[in-house]
Parts: C-alpha cells; sequence; structure tokens
C-alpha cells in the first residue's frame, strides 16, 4: 500500500486541531457521566461525540482502513495487516470531568503492524506532538528531537496509582530507585512528559489505544516500549507496557524479574 505520509500527518494535525478547539469548549460545559468497569472508570457525552466525529472523518479519507477505538464507534478489529488507526478521543477523562489540564486526544498509525504515524494534542496547551520513524517528531511545527537516555536515578517516574499502590511488578522499587514519583492520570499527556524527558518512565496497563500514538512517537525519537515479561508487544490486546529511556527499561525489567 502506498501512502503519502506528509499528507497523512497533515490530516492527522488538522483533525486533532479541529478536536482541540471542539474539546476546550466542551470542558467548560456540563457533562453528561457514565460509568463503565467501576466506579471510576468515566465515560462522558463529550467522549462519545469526538470519537463518532473523528472516525467519520477517518473514514471519510481513508475508506480502506480499520478503526480500534475506545467508545464503540470503530470497527472490530482481529489483525494488523493494512491500515489500522487507534483512537482514543478523550484521554484522562477522570481529570476532564474535574475541570483539570491535563486530557488529551490521540491518534496512531500502524502500517501492516509497525508503527506509521502517531498524533497526541494536549488540548489546554494547543500542542500536537505528531510524527513517526520515516518522518521525524514535530511539536506542532518545530522538530522534537530525542530526549537523553537518562538512567533510572535521574528521573521521574510515573505508574498507575492502583500498580503502585499494591507493589504490583515491584514497582515500589523502581520509585524507590528514581528521583521521585508522578501520576498524571492521562497517558497522551505522560508521552509529552517522556519525549521531553521531563519523565524517564512510565508504567500502566494500557489498552490499545492508550499506546498506539505514544508508542509511534516515542519509539521514533529512541525511547523503548515493552512489556513487563518483555515478550511481544500485540496492538490487539490490553497489557502491562513500560514505556521510558533504554537504560531505565533495561533497569526496570531486572527489578521486577526480581
Ligand atoms: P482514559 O481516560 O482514556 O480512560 C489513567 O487513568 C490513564 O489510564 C488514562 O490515560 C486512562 O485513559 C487510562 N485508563 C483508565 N482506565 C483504564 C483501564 N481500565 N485500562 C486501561 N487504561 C485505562
Ligand atoms: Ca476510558
Ligand atoms: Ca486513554
Ligand atoms: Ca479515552
Amino acid at each position: 500500500m502506498k501512502i503519502d505520509i506528509k499528507e497523512m500527518d497533515e490530516f492527522l494535525v488538522d483533525l486533532l486541531s479541529e478536536i482541540g478547539d471542539k474539546l476546550l469548549i466542551d470542558s467548560s460545559k456540563d457533562k453528561s457521566v457514565d460509568t463503565k468497569s467501576s466506579r471510576i472508570d468515566l465515560v462522558t457525552n463529550f467522549d462519545k461525540s469526538t470519537e463518532k466525529l473523528v472516525v467519520e472523518k477517518i473514514k471519510e479519507k481513508y475508506s480502506e482502513a480499520a478503526i480500534v477505538s475506545e467508545e464503540g464507534y470503530g470497527d472490530v478489529v482481529n489483525n494488523m495487516s493494512g491500515l489500522v488507526f487507534f483512537v482514543d478521543p478523550i484521554d484522562g477523562t477522570m481529570n476532564f470531568v474535574k475541570r483539570r489540564d491535563d486530557f488529551a486526544s490521540m491518534i496512531g498509525v500502524y502500517l501492516d503492524g509497525k508503527p506509521f504515524l502517531g498524533a497526541i494534542i494536549d488540548v489546554v496547551k494547543k500542542e500536537i506532538y505528531h510524527g513517526g520513524p520515516d518522518y521525524g517528531v514535530f511539536k506542532n511545527d518545530e522538530k522534537v528531537i530525542s530526549p537523553k537516555n537518562q538512567s533510572l536515578p535521574e528521573g521521574l517516574v510515573d505508574i498507575s496509582w492502583p500498580m503502585v499502590m499494591a507493589d504490583r511488578f515491584n514497582s515500589q522499587a523502581v520509585v524507590k530507585k528514581s528521583s521521585g514519583l508522578r501520576i498524571y492520570g492521562s497517558a497522551g499527556i505522560i508521552f509529552e512528559h517522556l519525549i521531553f524527558g521531563r519523565e524517564v518512565l512510565y508504567m500502566s496497563y494500557l489498552a490499545p489505544w492508550d499506546l498506539a500514538a505514544g508508542r509511534v512517537l516515542c519509539e521514533s525519537l529512541g525511547l523503548r516500549v515493552a512489556t513487563i515479561d518483555d515478550s511481544p508487544i500485540n496492538m490487539l490486546k490490553s497489557q502491562v507496557v513500560i514505556v521510558g529511556t533504554q537504560k531505565v527499561i533495561s533497569e526496570v525489567l531486572k527489578t521486577v524479574k526480581k
């Protein structure tokens, strides 16, 4: 399949820019909030309306693509052949509901199973992080350079709170070796911190739409994305993932095995 990568990158940036404007307006409105798997797993009317819009726009432009998305407007996807888009309409829904600043919207694109392009918008900052391995990574129009390969003692780590509270995967030992723990509650915002070196590790159970765009951007900048047992990443299932610098991921894989 021959795809014009620049045209697709511009499509993703334009789409997320439109979605960002919409979400900024939505964020100040009253929301209808429902729960999903638990009391703290939320979905709003705006998660749904945003996903519906994004899926429609992708289908209009890339009719051959399959779409994996969180709120049910996408397709049932069983394999990664061809073009697969991953859509997380609002990432950090709890933060969005609490009227905090740290929420995002994300689209990841894979071609025959390989990372192709990713785009994340930090809605409140109006910054879009976008690009891919054959394209480079940009913050809006500005090229992003690879973050330093920092070690665990040099950097801040971000681990989902249920994981770190229960000390799953020896995660508290990881925190103790680091410069400290931050928990932002939005995978997209955490990927933003990782690509600029403001954090050196993200460790969480992630669904495909949580991981897809950030994986593309992080790997394009020389960061490493691995599963907790170092098995191959399966983009069609939820799994415990570690994302960080090369040094930190090697260190964490040793720590969790102990
Ligand atoms: P969401 O806001 O799109 O649901 C912190 O909660 C981060 O983990 C957010 O990026 C959130 O995405 C994601 N998340 C929340 N619940 C999750 C779950 N049950 N499985 C995987 N990811 C989840
Ligand atoms: Ca959700
Ligand atoms: Ca998410
Ligand atoms: Ca979401």
